[in-house]
Parts: structure tokens; C-alpha cells; sequence
């Protein structure tokens, strides 16, 4: 397998992906709603993914494609190079917003990450990483990530978990949001996961995400000795929705150990 000219053509979709959202902020937007009510999705969402999945079928058609808009593949297994795309990550940023929202792929090879690209569309800031091949911002290499302590840390999470039906027993973040330096949301998982990868802030939590909302961001995390887990601290296994824990090494270990009590809830 070539991966050379897989990552040199991924770079280029997203890159060609990115102007074609940023030529759309004149158009008018057809927006509908998928689950519930603020679940949105818009034509360019499922443009983009279209636009993804034909350039890569033209290229690798025994590729694998897993993209949120359902125009991909059903995946039962990871086996083989499986392309995994989130065409707008922050939906509800970019139709309030019109920032606050990127581009998320990641490209697997029997379920282990090889490649991971996150463009920041508005801000034309390119992350990527080649897994074993260092990461970059556009073509800046990334310094790798050093340890830090929970008070000093400003821990990214959706102000959502205070709701009580979620998954994990929200007293237990309690603590966390009262020791952390300070708390940030900015409602798209895939820059947050880049937030950490370029040290902004030091964690990112959330109770629920899909594996194209993390799968590109994992590779860039990990490549700079970031720590990708869910709040179990279980590795993820990229076919189904899980919780996530990304964070500095050593921090990752304090969160887990100290807050989540290890994952016995
Ligand atoms: P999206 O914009 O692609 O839907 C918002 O906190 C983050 O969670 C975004 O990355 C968003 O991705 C994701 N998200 C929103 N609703 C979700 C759901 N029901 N399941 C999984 N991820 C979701
Ligand atoms: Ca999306």
C-alpha cells in the first residue's frame, strides 16, 4: 500500500473540501433535523461527505468508507484501510456561527490509525499526522505534549453533562470542573481533540460521541504523546458511539485515577 499517496491525496480532498464550504457561506442553507430537534444537518454536510466518498471509490475502491451522513459503508469490522469522515464536525456552529467547526477524517488500517487530518476551515489551518511521521499544522511541525496538573489545566467539556440522563454519574465531574483551572465548550469535538494536540487546553471530555467525531483527532493526539481513551480509560474501538478521554500525559492518568475512580461507576 502506498500510504505516501494516500496521505498527499487526503490533504488535497480536505483542502478542496474546505474551499468548498468556505464558498458557500453566501448561499442560503437547507437545514433538517436528523434525531431530534437540535440534531441539524445541512446540504453541505452531505455534499461534503459525497464529495469525499466519490474521490475516494474513484481512487481505492476496496477502501472502506464510515461517514456520518450514511452515504458510506455499514461497517461490521475494521479489516482492511477504512476511511472514516465527519464532512462538518460542529453542524450547529457552522449554520449559527459560521466558525467553530472543521473538517475531521482519520484513515485506518485494520483498526489502527495511520493517518488523522482536522482543517480548521475558517482559520485555513490544516492539522495532520502520519502515525510514527510526527504532526503538523499546515506544514509546522508540533511540538510533542508535556505533562501538567489538574490545577493548573483548563479542562474542555459540553456544560450538557449536568443533565442527569447521561451515561456516567455527572456528581463525579463535580470535583473536576472545581479543581481545573478553568472549563471551556466549544461544541465540536474534533477541534477540542486539536485543542489538546496544540496544548490551548489540557483535556477534553465528553459523555458521547461517534467514531468519525474522534478518529481523525485520535492519530494527532496520540502522535504527540497524547492520551485517547473513553472515561473508562478502555482503549476505543472506532465502530461504535463512546464516551472520550483525551489529555496531556500524566493528566489523562490524575483525571482517570482521582475523578473517574478508575472507571468503577
Ligand atoms: P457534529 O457536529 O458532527 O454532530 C458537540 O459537542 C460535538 O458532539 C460535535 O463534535 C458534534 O458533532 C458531536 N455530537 C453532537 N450530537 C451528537 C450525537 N448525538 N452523537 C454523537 N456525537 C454528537
Ligand atoms: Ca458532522
Amino acid at each position: 500500500m502506498n500510504w505516501e499517496n494516500i496521505y498527499k491525496l487526503a490533504l488535497t480532498w480536505v483542502k478542496e473540501a474546505g474551499e468548498r464550504i468556505r464558498s458557500s457561506f453566501d448561499q442560503t442553507l437547507n437545514i433538517q433535523t436528523k434525531s431530534n430537534a437540535n440534531d441539524l444537518v445541512t446540504n453541505m454536510d452531505k455534499e461534503i461527505e459525497q464529495f469525499f466518498i466519490g474521490k475516494i471509490r474513484e481512487s481505492f475502491p476496496d477502501h472502506k468508507i464510515l461517514g456520518e451522513e450514511g452515504f458510506g459503508d455499514e461497517l461490521k469490522d475494521l479489516e482492511g484501510i477504512a476511511w472514516m469522515i465527519d464532512p462538518i464536525d460542529g453542524t450547529m456552529n457552522f449554520i449559527h456561527q459560521q466558525r467553530n467547526f472543521a473538517i475531521s477524517l482519520g484513515i485506518y488500517e485494520n483498526g489502527i490509525g495511520r493517518i488523522g487530518i482536522i482543517y480548521d476551515v475558517v482559520h485555513d489551518e490544516l492539522y495532520h499526522a502520519f502515525k510514527g511521521k510526527g504532526a503538523y499544522l499546515n506544514d509546522k511541525v508540533l511540538p510533542a505534549l508535556s505533562e501538567t496538573n489538574i490545577q493548573e489545566s483548563i479542562i474542555a467539556l459540553n456544560a450538557t453533562w449536568v443533565m442527569k440522563n447521561h451515561r456516567i454519574d455527572h456528581n463525579l465531574l463535580i470535583p473536576l470542573v472545581r479543581d481545573a483551572r478553568g472549563t471551556r465548550s466549544y461544541g465540536t469535538a474534533a477541534l477540542e481533540m486539536i485543542y489538546v494536540a496544540t496544548g490551548r487546553v489540557d483535556a477534553y471530555i465528553s459523555m458521547r460521541l461517534s467514531p468519525w467525531d474522534f478518529a481523525g483527532g485520535a492519530v494527532i493526539v496520540e502522535e504527540l504523546g497524547g492520551i485517547v481513551t473513553n472515561l473508562r480509560g478502555e482503549k476505543l474501538e472506532f465502530l461504535n458511539k463512546d464516551s472520550l478521554l483525551v489529555a496531556k500525559p500524566g493528566l489523562h492518568q490524575t483525571i482517570l485515577k482521582d475523578y473517574l475512580k478508575e472507571g468503577k461507576w
